[in-house]
């Protein structure tokens, strides 16, 4: 088919721009075929673009022959232009139309196509994802990633308003950051490196700098675990703070959830809407409890925990059922947290360290760091980890570290609760998991 240019044609409106009061104004707009409909005396093509859909609508009397020409071809998910006037019409979704005066066919989209983007034929998520960029045209999808657009946009609003720094650290490494996960090998040269697991070590000893820092990246760990929670790429929101403690950090994350929940509920609300979703600010301060207490209400409902075991994810699942807002779980045992992390001083099998835990999902982790050198090398030895692997950052340790807390979030946990989605891979653009390395 010979396509139309583009030329100098540039769209006036979004369809949601589109509405009965601006009634006999000409416009031009751009976008998807979402259907077209032949009703006989009487054509409907419903055009989609990012805002919304409008419905394109040609009595055989009133438009051109061309048109109808050109729209006889039109097959779902061609690009097109309309340029027309817009018609206020009761009947019309959102009771308005456009009547086209010309239209341009910029692209043909293939037919049969992987999957229904009107949204009437569900497809299984590996076909979804499989044709993502589909999916993502379809309403809900969209409007889970406008809700991601404006919670990233939330908290970087947010924390720059705290007074943090933006950083960018680097994600090909010589060592491992986080010692449980597993590291994804990279061919570096003639050197041995790794895809980073987390800025740990960067942001802390950015804090000797530039005091209060904050990332937002991709991380990468190898984990085998084929959960709906986790996955192999993901986007951790990070902040280190010099002359601060776990409660300190807490707060802050605290005021975090707190902003962006009330951000994106403010700017989202036709979003949420679509996607079902009722969400809460949540009341502050979230609720507070140690580790300790954890294993005790888990107890009386049935589960036996040893002390120094994880909490499996049933246990969290309870947890988050009797708690049904975001809650802390604080003093970890020091065998169950990171090298960096800090012991307690006057009881050091346990640290000052917290999870940040909302409905069945831990999104968040942090604590108060180790600042010496020696106690980092000392807490290294204790988890199997090779001190000089990880110079230089020791030597950085002895150039002036401040004491400093931190935490890291997994985005898209919390992305998970704001949207309800109950898979991870839902509010991923393009998940890595073991199973998937493309699209
Ligand atoms: P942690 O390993 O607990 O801590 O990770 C922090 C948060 O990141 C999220 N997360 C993940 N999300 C999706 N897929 C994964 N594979 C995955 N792994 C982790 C979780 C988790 O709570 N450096 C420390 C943080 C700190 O102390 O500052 C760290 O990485 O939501």
């Amino acid at each position: 088919m010979l396509l139309d240019d583009l030329g100098s044609w540039r769209r006036t409106h979004y369809t949601s721009q589109i509405t009965p009061e601006i009634d006999g104004k000409e416009v031009v707009v751009f976008g998807w075929v979402l259907e077209v409909r032949d009703l006989g005396g009487i054509k409907f093509l419903i055009l989609r673009d990012r805002e919304g859909a409008i419905q394109v609508t040609m009595p055989k009397k009133l438009v051109s022959k061309e048109i109808l020409k050109k729209v006889k071809k039109l097959k779902r998910e061609s690009v097109i232009g309309i340029k027309g006037k817009v018609r206020a019409m009761p009947t019309a979704p959102r009771g308005v139309e456009l009547i086209p005066s010309e239209i341009k066919i910029l692209n043909v989209a293939k037919s049969p196509l992987p999957i229904d983007t009107t949204g009437r034929v569900p497809a299984d998520l590996d076909t979804r994802l499989n044709a993502r960029i589909l999916d993502l045209r379809i309403p809900k999808n969209l409007a889970i990633f406008k809700v991601h657009h404006t919670a990233l946009n939330a908290i970087r609003k947010f924390l720059i308003g705290e007074g943090f720094m933006e950083v960018v650290t680097p994600k090909i490494l010589a060592t491992a950051t986080e010692g449980g996960a597993a590291l994804f090998p990279v061919a570096y040269f003639e050197k041995e490196a790794f895809l980073a697991q987390s800025p740990q070590l960067y942001k802390e000893v950015l804090t000797s700098a530039f005091e209060k820092v904050f990332e937002i990246a991709q991380f990468y760990r190898a984990e085998e675990s084929d959960t709906t929670y986790h996955l192999n790429e993901f986007i951790s929101v990070d902040i280190e703070v010099a002359f601060a403690d776990a409660k300190d950090v807490m707060d802050v994350l605290e005021r975090l959830i707190v902003s962006v929940i009330k951000e994106v509920k403010k700017r989202c609300a036709a979003e949420l809407k679509l996607l079902n979703r009722k969400i809460e600010v949540p009341r502050t301060p979230f609720k507070r409890i140690t580790y300790d207490e954890a294993l005790e209400i888990l107890r009386e409902q049935g589960f036996e925990i040893n002390w120094g075991e994880d909490l499996p994810t049933a246990a969290n699942r309870k947890l988050g059922e009797i708690f049904d807002e975001p809650y802390f779980i604080v003093d970890w045992p020091r065998i169950l947290k990171p090298f960096y992390i800090k012991p307690k001083e006057d009881k050091p099998e346990i640290t000052d360290s917290f999870d940040l835990n909302w409905s069945w999902l831990e999104l968040a982790s942090g604590g108060t760091r180790i600042h010496t050198k020696e106690l980092l090398i000392e807490r290294m030895k204790e988890q199997n980890l090779n001190p000089e692997k990880f110079e230089p950052f020791l030597t950085y340790f002895e150039y002036g570290m401040p004491p400093h807390a931190g935490w890291g979030l997994g985005f898209q946990r919390l992305l998970m609760i704001m949207t309800g989605m109950r898979n991870i891979r839902e509010v991923t653009l393009f998940p890595r998991d073991k199973n998937r390395l493309v699209p």
